[in-house]
């Protein structure tokens, strides 16, 4: 049986690859896996048949021989575990990079998810404006630890793994911010990550089902 992936069905970001089934279609790039996107619409994300896969009714779920999973997170891990090429051999840089997968979910997104919702939601509301210095110094000082880490290096452990997988994938949510923009060593990682054949590929067959919507609804 193929691998399968679930996707939108019409991606709220038109395109750019910012839900999280991107991250799961660049791990099996990097590891040259196939697999299948089965595409769910919002109505049908809350349906049994979707809720049975993802207890919380949304995507990316990974189906694979009779297993199945959810949390972007940990399906990267599973094929990091499963296959070579994500990880790192030796088991202190492996457990380290590990560490920073759980940093880059649980550390770094949160702050930049509240504040990525709350311009995307709460625009027109009345604590909108007041909120915003708070949500985005939240961000900036994440980022700048990060970036304090990173130094000159060009990933967060010897050579690109999952974590910088993740991490890329987490901070492609700010787009240009300024939050980001101030950082300069983040901006050429989020580049390294991008310049990779396997995101491109990604990138493309996450891009194609927006254009395949969009020709379709023309
Ligand atoms: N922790 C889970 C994981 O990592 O898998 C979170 C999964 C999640 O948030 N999924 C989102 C979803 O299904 C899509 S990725 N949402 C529908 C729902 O909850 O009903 C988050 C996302 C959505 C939209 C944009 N965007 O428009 O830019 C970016 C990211």
């Amino acid at each position: 049986m193929p691998i399968i992936l679930t996707a939108f069905e019409a991606a709220p970001d038109r395109g750019r690859g910012l839900a999280r089934d991107m991250q799961v279609r660049w791990a099996l790039e990097e590891l040259g896996l196939a697999y299948d996107v089965r595409l769910v619409s919002f109505a049908a994300m809350k349906q049994a048949e979707h809720l049975a896969r993802q207890p919380f009714g949304q995507i990316p779920t990974y189906e694979e021989d009779g297993l199945t999973l959810f949390e972007s997170g940990a399906i990267v891990h599973h094929l990091a575990e499963r296959h070579a090429g994500l990880l790192p051999e030796d088991p202190a840089a492996r457990a380290r990079a590990i560490a920073w997968m759980f940093a880059a979910v649980s550390t770094v997104e949160p702050p930049i998810v509240e504040w990525a919702m709350a311009r995307m939601l709460e625009r027109e509301a009345p604590w909108f404006a007041a909120r915003q210095p708070m949500l985005e110094d939240r961000v900036r000082t994440r980022l700048a630890h990060l970036a304090d880490r990173l130094g000159e290096a060009d990933w967060l452990e010897v050579g690109f793994t999952a974590a910088d997988l993740l991490m890329v994938g987490v901070l492609r949510r700010l787009g240009r911010s300024t939050m980001l923009t101030e950082q300069p060593r983040l901006l050429a990682y989020i580049a390294r990550g991008e310049a990779r054949p396997a995101f491109q590929r990604a990138f493309a067959a996450q891009r194609a089902v927006f254009e395949a919507q969009a020709n379709g609804s023309a």
